[in-house]
């Protein structure tokens, strides 16, 4: 192995393929391979030598093949060779727990795969060409996605696909070590991992191993039997698939090796090309280096307590404030930055406090500064922890959080400035444009990912507890992006502990929210469903008697889809112009996130696969009013705190809540019940007025 390490290509080949019987080659990176490979898609090769397939940019589909046909059949007796590959390879997923899609080794009678799709088809093949028998296709998919629709077995899986991606075998991904042991194997942890592919003609035995090491185990981690004969034509390009789709990663390859006269070179992994930031860490180094750092980090804390503390009305710091994640701005910085909290530049007031439009003077960038007022200390700490946990959650869809202050009883928080506003307004705001229903379509996407990133890309499941339109938020190119998320978790912590206080938008609240006053993941899809209804019918989801004949939005679209006049409920405002199957489709789906039962309604991950178009929703839809088993809700202790819509009156409330589903008392605190406008979206309403 080691004789190779410096060779950067071996190569040998005869270029003849008709004469050629055996194709035999390996590539330690791909920088010296030139026209040897065929690149189409996303694929291309980076400068220090690794094969990419797929960035993690969303709907992506890469192909990298072995320019050459590769003979596999004897012409005489008809029957295929035997085969051996080797190869490196790393998934990286743009959030750590949710990969997109996957890659395979494919073998297959042409270079172009015409009419493939990215998302779980891993831009093999597509819905009409599935499991025919003139695909010729065969290939060992490694899969970070459990798609439903081919019965995978989980989200991080190998199997071998024949001409449909249902695979005829498939295993969770694993090896067997030296001793036999079985080990997982995560393939989107971003390590490199070595996988073989081994096919013995004779036996008609295909093992599948792989290993995040150099050395081969000797187990396969599958094992499959099968004739290929009737699978390959004399003729075939061997190479590589990968994509992405609406959750996407980067696939890379490092070095390949193929042999079809004996087993392929095993590769060794340290000489080949590593990912930018992931190289052999110099241990002692980093350790030396943290802890100097460290030592300085002390110092520097130490310094700046003494200074803080000598600086008359300045901001408070109190020492467990400097521990927290995001940034701290000065009082100072974002006094000028708002040009002092100028009334001009008030984007909104609202039950929590006010928003401010600023400008940071230093790096020029647009902020939006939300002041929240708080007269009692109490919590504040636990406040600030969850303003360091939720300052790390990182999401295109999600509004950054940038930094904070604290002064005395207020807290300032620092938002990336997004400058289309919330979508409420520009489905319920005359004056403004109207989205057509490709941008809908997307923001609704968009929306869908940041909430499962929310739920399930981070250490710990992120509740949003209050997803409305007026908390998504538009940039400039129209992306949606969920804002406020956290904020409602504190405001329920009542400063009496015996009380639970619910915090969420009438209409957007799930039925079981308000009997236990616990928000959920799926009171989160809940409050998504009625998002996805706003969105198709440009209506909100309670409506006064005097707007609309019907007030409950669920009930209304639940009629129509019961009589079969669907695109009746579609806002007018579109005129008729949108893709019928998504619309239909997100109807649907509304309908299924709006089920009054929790275990009814789907899971964000499984309502992004729909969205995705990956999985086929259900042809039946359960009526969403389920009957909750008629639990009386109200055990005394809860006390509500609902918001309205500005024009929405007290009395017009209790009728709603009540009627949503009669025989089942689903009726809310309305004695604690406050009117509030709230202009801006960045402001969480509801606060309690008492
Ligand atoms: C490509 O393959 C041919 C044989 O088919 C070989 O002669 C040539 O050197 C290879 N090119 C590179 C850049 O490796
Ligand atoms: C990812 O790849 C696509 C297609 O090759 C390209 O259009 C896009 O700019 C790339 N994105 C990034 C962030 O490199
Ligand atoms: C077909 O021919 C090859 C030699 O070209 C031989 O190795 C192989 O065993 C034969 N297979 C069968 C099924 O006869
Ligand atoms: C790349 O893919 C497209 C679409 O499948 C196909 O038309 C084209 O021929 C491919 N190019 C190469 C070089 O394979
Ligand atoms: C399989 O594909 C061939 C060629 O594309 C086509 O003619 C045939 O109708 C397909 N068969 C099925 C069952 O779809
Ligand atoms: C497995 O492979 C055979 C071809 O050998 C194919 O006909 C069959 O449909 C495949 N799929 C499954 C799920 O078994
Ligand atoms: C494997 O077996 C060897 C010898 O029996 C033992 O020394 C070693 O600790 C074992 N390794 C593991 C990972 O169990
Ligand atoms: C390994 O993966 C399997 C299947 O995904 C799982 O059931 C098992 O608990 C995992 N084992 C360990 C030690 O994580
Ligand atoms: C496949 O694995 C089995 C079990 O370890 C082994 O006996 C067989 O030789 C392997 N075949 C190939 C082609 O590697
Ligand atoms: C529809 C709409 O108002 N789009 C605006 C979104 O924001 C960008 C950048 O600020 C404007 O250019 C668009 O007109």
């Amino acid at each position: 192995m080691a004789t190779i390490q410096n060779l950067i290509l071996t190569l040998i080949l005869f270029s003849n393929p008709v004469f050629s019987r055996f194709t035999d080659f390996t590539c330690i990176g791909f920088n010296k391979i030139g026209d040897n490979i065929t690149l189409n898609g996303s694929a291309e090769i980076e400068k220090n030598g690794i094969l990419r397939l797929t960035n993690q940019t969303n709907r992506l589909l890469g192909h990298a093949f072995y320019s050459s046909p590769v003979k596999f059949k004897d012409f005489v007796n008809g029957s295929v060779f035997s085969f051996s590959t080797s190869f490196a390879f790393a998934t990286v997923p743009e959030f750590s727990h949710l990969g997109g899609h996957g890659f395979a080794f494919a073998i297959s009678p042409s270079k172009d795969l015409k009419g493939a799709l990215p998302s779980q088809y891993l831009g093999l093949l597509n819905a009409n060409d599935m499991g025919n028998f003139s695909n010729h296709l065969f290939a060992v998919e490694f899969d970070t996605v459990q798609d439903f629709e081919f019965g995978d077995i989980n989200d991080n899986h190998i199997g071998v696909d024949i001409n449909s991606l249902e695979s005829n075998a498939s295993e969770p991904a694993a090896y067997y070590d030296f001793n036999s042991t079985k080990k997982n194997v995560t393939l989107k942890s971003g390590e490199t991992i070595q996988a073989w592919i081994d096919y013995d003609s004779t036996t008609n035995v295909l093992n599948v191993t792989i290993s995040p090491s150099s050395t081969k185990p000797r187990i396969p981690s599958l094992l499959y039997h099968v004739d290929l004969s009737p699978i390959f034509n004399d003729y075939m390009y061997v190479g590589f698939s990968a994509s992405t789709g609406l959750l996407a990663s980067s696939h890379y390859i490092f070095g390949w090796s193929f042999n079809m006269s004996g087993l392929a070179k095993t590769l060794d992994l340290s000489s080949l090309p590593s990912l930018p930031g992931r190289k052999k860490s110099h241990k002692i180094l980093a350790i030396g280096v943290s802890s100097l750092a460290t030592l300085a980090l002390f110092f520097l804390i130490g310094v700046s307590v003494f200074l803080i503390r000598r600086i008359k009305n300045a901001d408070v710091v109190e020492a467990w404030e400097l521990e927290i994640g995001p940034h701290r701005f000065s009082y100072k910085e974002l006094k000028r930055a708002t040009k002092g909290f100028r009334e001009s530049g008030l984007l909104g007031v609202g039950g929590f406090g006010r928003v401010y439009k600023g400008v940071l003077t230093k790096s020029k960038t647009q902020v939006a500064v939300k002041r929240i007022s708080r007269e009692s200390k109490q919590g504040v700490r636990e406040f600030m922890s969850e303003i360091a946990s939720i300052g790390r959650l990182r999401h295109r869809n999600l509004v950054q959080l940038q930094g904070w202050c604290r002064r005395r009883g207020d807290l300032l928080l620092v938002y990336d400035f997004m400058s289309n506003g919330s979508l409420d307004k520009f489905l319920f705001d005359e004056r403004k444009i109207v989205l057509n229903w490709e941008q809908r379509f997307n923001i609704i996407k968009g929306v869908a990912c940041g909430l499962l990133y929310l739920h399930e890309g981070w250490e710990q499941v992120v509740i949003h507890r209050d997803v409305k339109a007026s908390n998504v938020l538009l940039d400039g190119e129209l992306n949606g992006k969920l804002g406020d998320f956290g904020l409602a978790r504190f405001y329920e912590r009542g400063s009496n502990p015996s009380t639970t206080r619910v915090v969420g938008t009438l209409g957007y609240l799930a039925p079981e929210v308000s009997r236990t006053g616990k928000a959920t993941a799926s009171s989160d899809v809940f409050a998504f469903g009625a998002l996805l209804l706003e969105v198709v019918c440009g209506r909100r989801p309670i409506e006064p008697k005097a707007v609309a004949e019907e007030t409950v939005l669920v009930d209304w679209v639940w009629e129509a889809w019961r009589g079969g006049r669907v695109l009746a409920v579609v806002d007018q405002r579109l005129e008729g112009v949108f893709d019928e199957n998504e619309v239909v489709m997100v109807v649907k789906l509304g309908l299924m996130c709006s089920n009054n039962v929790a275990s009814a309604r789907p899971s964000m991950r499984q309502v992004v696969k729909y969205l995705d178009g990956e999985v086929g929703l259900p042809e039946v839809v359960i009526p969403p009013l389920g009957n909750e088993g008629g639990k009386c809700g109200g055990d005394g202790k809860l006390d509500f705190v609902v918001d309205l819509y500005e024009s929405s009156s007290i009395e017009d409330m209790s009728m709603y809540s009540v009627k949503r589903n009669e025989g089942t008392d689903t009726s809310f605190g309305l004695g604690s019940a406050s009117v509030k406008t709230s202009p801006h979206p960045l402001l969480p309403d509801g606060e309690e007025t008492r």
